[in-house]
């Protein structure tokens, strides 16, 4: 047993400069371990509330009144239980908030604690992160993944809300699937990447970066983000489709509004149906293993529609449509609404409901992405959730920021300390 001694939490600042929580987990035996907080944009309607002061300080974004729960309400509750119990701890706070949106607490307070303690369990245990959560999952579900390392989805031309340039579809990603090895995978995206800058720089285009750190130049279309990708690829001698697959996060809901996908960019309106043509249309031009939202949070016609299109052929991932909720999940796998769930923990707000989402998804067929979110900080835990539940595939952003290559780096190191460790090729496709 290694008791919970102290739980401290400040605000810190994440890489838009918001403020955000972090918290500090103490154990009696002198073990500590901290968190950070993510934060999104293009958040669902569905998602856990983060809980902000409003107050005329940090723009109303503050999160001291998320940082007064911690230390008021939730420590006093937590102090003197076994931080290995995750799932005893996160269901106490659960109990403590009572709210189905975590509006009492505040998502941001509870995750806050969540990952402290998830982390401090695996020092104590002298555990490597990725194996305690692969135990703690066992724990919980009854079932013990197989641990492997992921491909990642490098988002390397940003738009949609994480950009100030003319592109409506969020994030266009590399997925290197035909890579041998999670640091070759890398190697290609480092390299796509930079030739990507040279592309752009040659066609006079902005080479300025976006939330994620991919580039965000104004564009003609979303079809032109995908040539200039593809261009980039082929220029290191790779093909697309076989060695780098191409995946979309079309973030719908962000221009989606009373029925009509508005295609700002492009001066386009299509109704429901006409933008399922749409994709369908752009995965028949390009090698598209992957959609991520690409209908609204609330069209579940339109999704659908699109999951009897595509959903045979391409990966198709609920975001904004599930909200890392078992409730949301369950409803997708009852209509069919689609084949995959991004996994956000600040979603929902616990270690033990992520958990539960993602084995709900791997009974039913379902692929799980551990993802982040648009505004990150240093904190790593996704790569170890990633690979400690062996969900083979991880989107953390572009090559570029230390906010997002601190979970590639990560990877990178769990990949060299545990060489046995399968690497998730050709995780699609
Ligand atoms: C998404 C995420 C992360 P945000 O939509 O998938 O890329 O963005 O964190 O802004 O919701
Ligand atoms: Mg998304």
């Amino acid at each position: 047993m290694s008791i919970i001694n102290s739980i401290q939490a400040i605000q810190i600042i994440d890489s838009r400069g918001t403020p955000t929580v972090s918290c500090k987990v103490t154990l009696d035996n002198g073990i500590y371990a901290t968190s950070m907080v993510p934060s999104g944009a293009s958040t669902g309607s569905r998602e856990a509330l983060e809980l902000r002061d409003g107050a005329s300080t940090y723009k109303g974004k503050g999160v001291t009144k998320a940082v007064a729960n911690i230390h008021e309400i939730i420590a006093p509750a937590l102090v003197g239980m076994d931080v290995t119990n995750q799932q005893e701890i996160d269901e106490t706070m659960l109990a403590l908030d009572g709210t189905s949106s975590k509006s009492k607490l505040g998502a941001n307070a509870i995750l806050g604690v969540s990952l402290a303690v998830l982390d401090a369990g695996s020092k104590t245990l002298e555990l490597p992160l990725y194996e305690h959560i692969n135990q703690v999952f066992a724990n919980i579900n009854g079932e013990k993944p197989r641990m492997q390392m992921p491909t990642p989805m490098l988002n390397i031309i940003n738009g949609g809300e994480h950009a100030d340039n003319n592109i409506d579809i969020q994030e266009f990603m590399i997925m290197p699937i035909g890579a041998n090895n999670f640091s070759q995978a890398m190697q290609w995206a480092t390299e796509i990447y930079s030739d990507l800058k040279n592309i752009l720089n040659a066609k006079g285009l902005s080479t300025s970066v976006g939330d994620e750190g991919g580039f965000a130049p104004n564009l003609q279309s979303n079809q032109e983000a995908i040539e200039l990708i593809i261009q980039a690829i082929r220029n290191n001698n790779l093909t697309e489709g076989k060695d780098v697959g191409i995946a979309l996060d079309c973030a719908a809901s962000e221009f989606y509004n009373n029925g009509i996908y508005n295609l700002q960019g492009e001066s386009i309106k299509l109704n429901s149906s006409e933008f399922t043509n749409y994709l369908s249309e752009l995965t028949r031009q390009y090698p598209i293993f992957s959609i991520e939202d690409g209908m609204d949070e609330s069209d579940f016609e339109g999704w659908k529609n699109l999951n009897k299109a595509l959903g045979d052929s391409c990966q198709l991932v609920g975001d904004d449509l599930f909200v890392t909720n078992v409730a949301e999940l369950q409803r997708g796998i009852d209509d069919s609404l689609a084949n995959s769930i991004l996994i956000k923990f600040n979603q929902i707000g616990t270690i033990t409901e992520t958990m539960k989402t993602i084995h709900l998804g791997n009974q039913h067929g379902f692929k799980s992405i551990i993802s982040h979110r648009s505004g990150e900080t240093e904190d790593s835990t996704i790569a170890d959730l990633c690979v400690g539940l062996g969900t083979g595939q991880i989107k953390t952003g572009a090559p570029c920021r230390s906010d997002r290559v601190a979970k590639y780096n990560r990877l990178l190191w769990i990949e060299a300390e545990q060489s046995d460790l399968p690497f998730a090729k050709n995780v699609i496709g």
